[in-house]
């Protein structure tokens, strides 16, 4: 059996019987050595999911690139001018989805700047012709961020606005533009965005409202775990509440072609820790994603052995955001054989799910 170090024995003893991690106990843990946190982190994901990862047949959909925001670690953005800027048309986003109809995907994410143009109705609008073109799907649409932007452009409450984007089919909400919660970092790497008590009280009403949503942190910047934290204890008071969390997804910051990119990127071992500490820190959240498109695929299929059990989806090369910030797969889209090997060479077994982690009836 492994020797654990004195200092970290109890601590793992408290972890391994289910107990709740501190904030100060947290903090000690984090430093512990990774072969420990590994075997906690995969007791604590076989408590909740035994052998299973989960994965999806889905597709993104990005309407724009403009945005009314300049974070400094986005390298996705452009000025509405640059020849690098996208803003499709409700018919080409159409035409986009129409491409997937027959595709067997249970999802679409829709994600992107936030435009100063295109309002609350808009965006109504595109999810219904969504629907009624792929009425099968479930569409997965806005971070907090730019729900918040366009539901206040409209004049109405958060509730109205929700309720209004429910009715057209809104089923979830992804779990971006968290970014990290602390208010001095956070004004430091997106001063400009809505902030954590903005993002907090967009998921609370949403799952008041019986939308489920994921959350997100991004790490590897200028933040330290004291930062990280706090930032799950937030997560953790908030879900202690509502229960309306899905999955968490750490996302590491990649830094090629942005304002930050002197800081270079954190080693796979930092991932590692830190996709263990989500695991641990987060009892009260079902799921912990390792977004491949972020990682890239093999680092994604080693989280499954620091309290990941979810791989995200198949994308069908259908996002940018990482790919443009300097991941691996440029063209990031993986068939359903290709991840179901993933996850059985990682020693799991892959079950195709759908937005609400219902297992989808596997096709001949
Ligand atoms: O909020 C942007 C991040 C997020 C960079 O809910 C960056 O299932 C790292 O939230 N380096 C959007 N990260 C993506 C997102 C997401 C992705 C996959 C699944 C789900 C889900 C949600 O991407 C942003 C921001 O935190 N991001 N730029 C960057 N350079």
């Amino acid at each position: 059996m492994l020797q654990v170090e004195e200092k970290y024995a109890a601590l793992a003893d408290k972890v391994d019987q289910g107990g709740r991690l501190s904030r100060a106990e947290a903090l000690a843990l984090a430093e512990a050595p990774l072969s420990l946190l590994g075997l906690l982190a995969t007791h604590a994901k076989e408590r909740k999911s035994g052998k299973r990862v989960y994965y999806n047949r889905n597709f993104h959909v990005e309407p724009t690139n403009v945005c009314v925001f300049n974070c400094r670690f986005c390298s996705y953005r452009r000025p509405a001018d640059s020849p690098e800027a996208w803003d499709y048309t409700p018919q080409e986003i159409l035409a986009q989805v129409e491409a997937r109809r027959d595709s067997g995907a249970t999802e679409v994410h829709i994600v992107g700047g936030v435009h100063p143009r295109h309002d609350l109705y808009f965006y109504v609008e595109l999810i219904r012709q969504i629907k009624q073109r792929m009425p099968q799907v479930a569409v997965k649409a806005f971070t907090a961020i730019e729900l918040a932007y366009m539901i206040d452009k409209a004049g109405l409450t958060p509730a109205e606005g929700l309720q209004l984007l429910k009715d057209a089919g809104m089923a979830a909400i992804p779990g971006g533009g968290a970014e990290i919660f602390d208010e001095t970092i956070r004004a430091k790497i997106c001063p400009e965005k809505g902030s954590s008590r903005v993002w907090l009280k967009m998921h609370r009403e949403a799952h008041r409202l019986g939308i489920p949503t994921n959350a997100t942190i991004l790490y590897g910047h200028i933040e330290g775990w004291r930062e990280r934290i706090d930032h799950l204890d937030r997560l953790r008071t908030l879900q202690d509440e509502t229960g309306g969390f899905n999955a968490f997804i750490p996302l590491k910051y990649r830094s090629l072609h942005n304002s930050m990119a002197d800081l270079g990127e954190v080693s796979i071992v930092e991932d590692m820790r830190m996709a263990a500490m989500s695991r641990l820190y987060l009892d009260n959240f079902p799921h912990i994603k390792a977004y491949w498109p972020m990682f890239g695929r093999t680092t994604a299929q080693i989280a499954l052995t620091y309290g990941a059990d979810d791989m995200d989806g198949t994308i069908d090369d259908t996002t940018r955001i990482y790919s443009m910030a300097g991941a691996e797969d440029q063209k990031p889209s993986m068939s359903s054989t290709e991840m179901q090997q993933l996850i059985r060479d990682a020693g799991f077994d892959p079950v195709e799910r759908d937005t609400f982690y219902q297992p989808v009836a596997q096709r001949a």
